[in-house]
């Protein structure tokens, strides 16, 4: 059974922990413990100080709980498995509650305010009974930065508390720049599973209602009813994308779903490139790439989240705010993503939802080409690779994952053994290229630059992808994802092309990124992939920093510019020069189908779509041939 802390309701009387000096005195947080604690009556309060031994506390507390069981084989290191209805971020969930309904715009659930809030108001009445209300501050992005981007989560889950330790930069620090003035984001959560006295706990309390919802204007978030990564680790999703890419806006900056990589050629030029993916599209894999091609060197900044903002010198700099990687884990391995497997080697990580070993290790599907001979998998039941018992009987989990396809790893970015040293510069990295892109069987090319700013932000509005499981609902369904934000949008989309296209009419719009739209995903007729993908990526990112530097040819075609014949450096690809041909290719017929759907998807956006980009989209119907 959970151990209980003192039954006083009163933040007064819990607010210095002994192990912290730092005590908070800004009142408006003040009065808002008080005010959440009131509503939501848990037994205790505790201020989050980001200190090891306080880490070591909640994790030894979650192990008895049975929400984490320690791993032998890997230090300060636990497995978890969540309820299995609560396994992914629920778009369905989800709400943009601005005040004004356009606001939100055709691509976000909606709902006024204060009916919202009425509704959720009524749900965190008495949510916390029989927990501890955890308030956690937290910087997101390094603490030196000339604006801290501060936030404080109050949350019921300890997997929460530690999960967020692991992916942002929590504590007293964080505390101390807000005691100081900072503006801080309010993050209320509860997994909504109030316990009767003396009611045992469940090792993922969760309700089967869910909200997530994001006020944009008041710069606030309250969730409900989920415990699991971009539903409750309100860092993340919520905070550095829905509600910065609003803040973005006002402010003249980006808030993106991007990685950020360092390149190094053979000639040591440096680029650093940003690309945006969908969910579970392997933004973490692109991220720790390890080049194929002879001297040439990637260093990673971030597998997820980058924050851009202008130089003086009219340049994009990249800043990661985040401090974790949030990996997904089927399909991570020591040849798919060797960088990734060294970084939870080094341990201080959180594993969900993937198997367990018997001796006390964590395994996916692709992390070894075979799987252990005994297993326990992530609804805890026994696994072999056969399906069958000991006996010869079939186990109910025959034929299916031991781990779930959304399984994560939550792991110290510090532990990535190819970090760049700059990780944590307070100003950023200067962006030389931005990637788009998606998963497609068909249509879309391995890559291709756009001819100008306007063009690029044309792919990212109309990027495309087929669903993944890192959200609930169904996988495998093209949709469009513009920029990859379609689930993390703050605004009206329109009015977020619009926020991109803008930043073309730049006076200094000459030291913009350049743009490309890639796919490593494409097929060929009998369903294998055209390209190999992984470190052979390397070979495309060379032709992107080539047509940077001046040193690649590139073609033009109707959709854009792709490597003219010869000049994507395929030497000692194991794949046939028919087969990188067909990645590349343009079919009119492809085309042809897809731009109805585009059609459908700036009519469903509404007015809000520039002008600039219908201009796009009736340039490329000409030179398609299709006007
Ligand atoms: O669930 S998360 O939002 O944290 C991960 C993801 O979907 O990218
Ligand atoms: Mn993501």
């Amino acid at each position: 059974a959970r151990t209980r802390l003192a039954a006083v309701p009163d933040p007064t009387a819990t607010v210095p922990e002994p192990a912290s000096p730092i005590v908070a005195t800004d009142a408006a947080l003040l009065d808002w413990v008080t005010e959440i604690t009131a509503l939501t009556e848990p037994d205790a309060v505790v201020w989050v100080n980001g200190s090891d031994a306080e880490y070591k506390a909640l994790t030894d507390k979650l192990v008895e709980a049975g929400t984490f069981v320690r791993l032998a084989k890997k230090p300060n290191s636990f497995y978890c498995a969540s309820d299995p209805s609560d396994v992914a971020r629920v778009e369905d969930r989800t709400y943009i509650c601005s005040v004004e309904q356009k606001d939100a715009g055709a691509t976000n659930n909606w709902m006024a305010p204060s009916e919202m809030k009425a509704i959720m108001t009524d749900l965190y009445r008495g949510s916390m009974r029989g927990r501890t209300l955890y308030v956690v501050p937290f910087c997101m992005g390094p603490y030196e930065a000339e604006i801290p981007m501060l936030g404080v989560e109050i949350t019921d889950s300890e997997y929460v508390v530690a999960s967020m330790r692991i992916m942002t930069r929590v504590g007293d620090r964080a505390l101390e720049l807000i005691n100081a003035g900072g503006t801080w984001v309010r993050a209320l959560h509860s997994v909504g599973a109030p316990l009767a006295p003396g009611e045992a706990d469940v090792p993922w309390p969760c309700n089967d209602t869910k909200y997530i919802t994001q006020f944009p204007e008041e710069r606030t978030i309250w969730s409900f009813g989920s415990g699991y990564g971009g539903n409750a680790l309100l860092g993340k999703k919520c905070y550095s994308l829905r509600i910065a890419s609003v803040i973005a806006r006002d402010e003249g900056w980006l808030a993106e779903h991007m990685l950020i990589l360092k390149l190094i050629s053979p000639e040591k030029d440096v680029h650093y490139v940003v690309a945006a993916f969908p969910s579970a599209c392997g933004k973490t894999n692109l991220a720790m790439l390890e080049p194929t091609i002879p001297g040439w060197e990637v260093q990673t900044l971030g597998d997820d989240i980058a924050w851009m903002r202008f130089g003086t010198d009219g340049r994009l700099y990249a800043v990661n705010p985040e401090y974790g990687l949030f990996g997904v884990a089927p399909g991570t391995g020591w040849t798919t993503n060797p960088n990734a497997m060294k970084a939870i080697e080094a341990g201080n990580s959180v594993f969900t939802n993937v198997a367990l070993t018997d001796d006390g290790d964590v395994w996916w599907e692709g992390m070894t080409p075979e799987p252990p001979a005994h297993l326990t998998d992530w609804k805890g039941r026994e696994w072999t690779p056969s399906g069958l018992d000991a006996d010869g009987n079939k186990l109910e989990s025959a034929g299916q994952p031991a781990a779930h396809p959304n399984s994560r790893f939550c792991t110290p970015i510090t532990q990535c053994p190819i970090l760049a040293p700059e990780y944590d510069e307070p100003v950023g990295v200067p962006i030389s290229a931005i990637l788009f892109g998606g998963r497609r069987k068909t249509t879309i090319p391995l890559v291709a630059q756009a001819r100008d700013w306007n063009h690029g932000v044309f792919m990212g509005a109309t990027l495309s992808s087929e669903t993944t499981a890192a959200a609930t609902g169904a996988v495998g369904v093209v949709r469009r994802d513009p920029m990859a934000m379609l689930p993390f949008m703050g605004y009206d989309a329109g009015d977020y092309f619009k926020h991109w296209a803008d930043l073309g009419d730049r006076p200094d719009a000459d030291q913009l990124p350049k743009i490309f739209y890639v796919n490593w995903f494409r097929r060929a007729a009998d369903g294998g992939f055209l390209w190999p993908g992984f470190g052979e990526n390397s070979r495309v990112l060379k032709w992107v920093i080539d047509r940077l530097e001046g040193r690649a040819d590139a073609q033009s075609t109707p959709i854009g510019l792709v490597p003219a014949p010869g000049e994507l450096d395929i030497d000692g690809l194991d794949v046939t020069p028919e087969d990188v041909e067909a990645a590349l290719a343009i079919d009119v017929d492809e085309w042809k189908a897809e731009l109805p759907l585009i059609d459908e998807w700036f009519d469903f956006i509404g007015d809000t779509v520039p002008e600039s980009l219908h201009a796009e989209l009736a340039g490329l119907k000409s030179r398609l041939g299709l006007a």
